[in-house]
């Protein structure tokens, strides 16, 4: 195991810190060992047993994920804040053996599971170290779910194979070294947190201090101390963390932008930057911010350098390991300056989605994964034009299908129909909004809002709605969802629509 085996070399170096303190490698491979031999107390190895974690970015989540490789076991993040009927959905779906939650927060799997299951860290405190298995480098080490174009998330399949593959290719592209500290303030269930940056950095002797949740002050002040050298986000909080700027006096604005100043890379991806933000970044650091493009299933495929031009709006050239083809609609391979659809191959391409055969099959041609998003190569430069699927939304750095949203309104008891489109925002990058045809005339857009509430995590939450009579639909009856995005663009034509 590619993780496990190079933190040997790192001994007394730092690998995690935390306001609660920090965690060598040597502890963190004792810590992680120790609970690996409890995990498999009756076997002798996990066998792909799926453990769930519904722990937040902590120490606990890092001994955890390393425990359950070590064990032989699938390792499965989950957001800990899920509603009820997503849990249940994602439970029944992943048939885990364990799950490990919160102190205090037994309750919320409870209802859905089996006492026996369900643990929190406190339950293993065993202090020796048993023989633990030799891992097959083929074997699933992870399943990392995501929102599929149709209906419920789907869970992506890697092996250790693809998660070595994918840090290595990071490491070269990035130049890694264990000189580097990096600040993580993403959530620890989505590639982009677990891959890019926590196992990168823990792959190459570096250190990771860890924030449990993202808040744009604390970020700041991370920059301020003078210590990090690397930082990877989304757009979303980029967008935030100049919000912030925005508002301290100007004294405090060249603090901070000295501060950023010193970082020798910031990264951005998981949805696109803005060229206003890009600017923004630069005019304010001094820094030229670095976007890449990956997905959940493939890991980062497109980056533009470390070294040498980084171009606004593009997203750079394949990254070390990864091949990339744009084919169009009949699956030809196109010349350069035709727009067509990003297909990528490679050995951090994941297999399999969870018990899905036909979607797997479905989404490989000839062995290349077919992303669904469009893309343009000029003059050596990928440039992303949009997704092929409109009811897939990204919103905050977060997948989201249009289709499960509206499945969740429709059972509403007051709602006949739901349908949903996403408009642009300039720090959420898309917002979502609801169309709903009402059963009764009592419905309003308030009542639904707090009734999303409970249904929905809050990325998935529609943040708009209408209620219409009909949708705008062509002459089979179909919706159209273009009319409808345009009608949430132009707010006073909804006013008007209300009315109808
Ligand atoms: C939250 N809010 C939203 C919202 N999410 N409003 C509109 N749209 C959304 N999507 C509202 C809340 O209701 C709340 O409102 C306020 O914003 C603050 O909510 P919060 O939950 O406290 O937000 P915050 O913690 O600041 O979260 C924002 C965020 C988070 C950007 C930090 O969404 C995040 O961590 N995103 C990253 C996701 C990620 O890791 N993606 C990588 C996927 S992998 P009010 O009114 O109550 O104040 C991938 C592959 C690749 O894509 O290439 O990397
Ligand atoms: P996920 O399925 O959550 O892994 O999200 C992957 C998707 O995020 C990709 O298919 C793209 O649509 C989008 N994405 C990732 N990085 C970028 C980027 N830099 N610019 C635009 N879209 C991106």
């Amino acid at each position: 195991m590619f993780l496990i085996d190079k933190a040997d070399q790192y001994g007394n170096g730092i690998a995690l810190e935390s306001d609660g303190g920090v965690l060598t490698y040597r502890q963190l491979l004792e810590r992680s060992q120790t609970l690996a031999s409890d995990l498999i107390t009756e076997k002798n190895d996990l066998k792909g047993d799926r453990i769930v974690s519904l722990l937040t970015p902590s120490f606990d989540y890092v001994v955890l994920q390393w425990a359950v490789w070590q064990a032989g076991g699938i390792f499965v993040p989950l957001p800990h804040q899920l509603p009820n009927d997503d849990l249940r959905f994602l439970i029944e779906d992943i048939e885990p053996s364990t799950i490990i939650v919160e102190k205090g927060s037994l309750d919320t799997v409870l209802p859905f599971t089996g006492r026996d299951i369900v643990k929190t860290m406190d339950d293993y405190n065993i202090d020796s170290v048993k023989n633990l298995p030799s891992i097959n480098n083929d074997r699933p080490c992870m399943l990392l779910y995501t929102s599929g174009t149709t209906g419920k998330p789907k869970g992506v399949v890697i092996s250790h194979l693809n998660l070595e593959a994918q840090i290595r290719s990071l490491q070269e592209a990035w130049g890694w070294t264990k000189q580097d500290k990096t600040v993580l303030t993403l959530p620890l269930y989505h590639v982009h947190g677990i891959v890019n940056i926590l196992c990168c950095a823990l792959a190459s002797g570096a250190t990771c201090r860890i924030h449990s949740r993202f808040d744009p002050q604390a970020v700041w002040n991370e920059f301020r101390k003078g210590d990090i050298s690397l930082y990877m986000a989304v757009p979303t909080i980029y967008a935030k963390l100049m919000e912030w700027y925005d508002d301290v006096d100007n004294d405090e604005q060249l603090k901070l932008a000295k501060a950023v100043s010193n970082l020798r890379l910031t990264v951005s991806g998981s949805a696109p930057l803005s060229t206003s933000l890009f600017d923004r970044w630069y005019e304010i650091t001094g820094h030229k911010m670095l976007e890449r493009y990956g997905m959940t299933e493939t890991g980062m495929i497109l980056s533009n350098p470390l070294d040498g031009e980084r171009r606004k709006g593009a997203v750079g050239q394949p990254l070390p390991g990864v091949s990339v083809k744009l084919v169009d609609e009949q699956r030809q391979e196109i010349s350069s300056g035709v727009p067509g659809e990003v297909l990528v191959n490679g050995r951090g391409v994941f297999s399999e989605y969870w018990r899905r055969p036909d979607e797997t099959g479905a989404s490989f041609h000839k062995g290349w994964f077919q992303t669904g998003d469009l893309s343009v190569e000029e003059d050596g430069f990928y440039r992303l034009l949009g997704r092929l699927n409109q009811d897939i939304i990204k919103t905050g750095g977060h997948k989201v299908s249009a289709l499960e949203i509206e499945e969740v309104l429709r059972e509403h008891p007051d709602i006949n129909d739901a349908t949903v489109v996403s408009i642009h925002d300039d720090v959420w990058g898309e917002i979502i909004c609801a169309a709903v045809i009402p059963r009764t005339e009592l419905l309003s857009d308030d009542s639904i809002l707090e009734w999303c509430e409970d249904k929905f995590i809050n990325h998935k939450r529609p943040r708009r709605v209408l209620i219409m009579n009909d949708f705008p639909r062509n002459n089979l009856g179909k919706v159209i969802k273009s009319d409808l995005r345009e009608m949430f663009e132009r707010p006073s034509e909804l006013e008007s629509d209300d009315n109808t």
